[in-house]
């Protein structure tokens, strides 16, 4: 697309945005200004990527409902449109009186063994995961990532995978030699990504699909890396009970392998990178599947003392999906301004105090 094809679709996805009398309450629509806009309209980040404020915003300027509407095209986006960025990842991430340089401190594990089963009778939790992200140094992210990048980025990760060690040992599948039916038996299971988040798909992050798409997963199925959906690497430990000490463990010792021959995306200010400014920081997100039937019963006082103990409440099948048969997916909020032990240590206080006040009401 040539400058002013840039600019006549900035313009037009910014007006039909702002001209939207029902849903407003998008951080894009609250932080970008008409003089923000006049002034980032024509600039763009370092060839070879060239990414445009709009590669950012397309998302946030088509879906007017989104939370926040805008991810990054590459590194130099985070600072290129800081002024638009920085105050919507302050406010996503409830850092607005923050005023230190720096938002996010070195990556802190914390002592593991204090991270403990929640769910030790299994009465609760169904299963517990961790995730983190990662985005190798060198490359765009989903939006501009070119074909070519795609399959050198699944080579990387490949090829990284291949010292795994222990209980990490496993294989890679590229998604190209899945069946349909296969993927969709595990997405079920929840150890595979699915296509088709509206949100991402006008971002561009089903490009080529599904061309250097993967994952890389130990027999066990509780170390898993999944190549290329939304980041480069979102690496993931899973255990089918509420052992979140367990999976913790695993998490770390996986990424600190992987970190042997891998350098990811990290910026002064935000810490580890992603393309969804939601998760910078720690790019953490610890959940656990639970049934909590009494609580669930009142709605309302659920979602306060979530919102109260900083806990997300997801559906079934993970973002933007439903409640089925009352599993909820419950994770720790935050992910940026606090280290990743705190994080994870925040979600086992709050089940904790979940299923304590489920106990109350049998
Ligand atoms: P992400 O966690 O990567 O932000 P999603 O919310 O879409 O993205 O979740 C990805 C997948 O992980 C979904 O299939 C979701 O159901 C699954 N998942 C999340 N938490 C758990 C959990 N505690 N146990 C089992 N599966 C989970
Ligand atoms: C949005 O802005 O709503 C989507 N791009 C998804 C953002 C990440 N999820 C979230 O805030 N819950």
């Amino acid at each position: 697309k040539s400058p002013e094809e840039y600019q006549e679709l900035t313009m037009a996805g910014y007006k039909s945005l702002t001209d939207d009398e029902e849903n407003v309450s998008s951080l894009l629509r609250k932080y970008l200004t008409p003089e923000l806009l006049e002034e980032y309209m024509l600039v763009t980040t370092s060839a070879p990527v060239e990414a445009y404020l709009y590669d950012c915003a397309v998302s946030g300027f088509e879906h007017h409902d989104s939370t926040v509407g805008i991810y990054a095209a590459d590194v130099e986006s985070y600072d290129v449109f800081g002024k638009l960025f920085d105050p919507i990842i302050k406010e996503y991430h409830g850092q607005e009186d923050n005023d230190s340089d720096v938002l996010q401190k070195d990556t802190d594990w914390g002592n593991v063994d204090e991270i403990e089963n929640l769910d030790a009778e299994r009465k609760y939790i169904l299963s517990t995961r961790i995730r983190i992200a990662r985005n190798i140094e060198g490359y765009p992210f989903f939006p501009k990532l070119t074909e070519k990048q795609f399959i050198e980025v699944e080579d990387r990760v490949r090829a990284a995978t291949e010292t795994m060690d222990g209980e990490h040992i496993g294989s890679y599948i590229t998604l190209a030699d899945l069946d349909a039916e296969t993927q969709q038996e595990m997405v079920k299971r929840h150890i595979l990504f699915q296509r088709g988040d509206e949100y991402l798909t006008t971002a561009g992050c089903y490009r080529f699909w599904p061309t250097g798409r993967g994952v890389y997963h130990n027999p066990a199925e509780t170390f898993l890396i999944w190549v290329n959906e939304e980041d480069h690497m979102r690496i993931i430990s899973m255990a089918q009970c509420g052992d979140l000490g367990d999976v913790y463990n695993r998490l770390v010792n996986g990424l600190q392998e992987l970190e042997k021959s891998l350098t990811f995306a990290r910026h002064p200010r935000y810490g580890n990178l992603s393309a969804c400014p939601t998760n910078l920081g720690t790019t953490l997100r610890a959940s656990v599947h639970i049934r909590l039937p009494l609580l669930g019963k009142d709605p309302d006082r659920l979602a306060a003392m979530a919102e109260e103990l900083q806990l997300q409440i997801r559906g079934t099948g993970g973002e933007h999906t439903a409640i089925e048969d009352g599993v909820m997916d419950i994770s720790n909020k935050r992910r940026l301004g606090f280290t990743e032990f705190e994080l994870v240590k925040s979600l086992q206080d709050g089940i904790v105090a979940l299923i304590n006040a489920e106990e109350e009401l049998e």
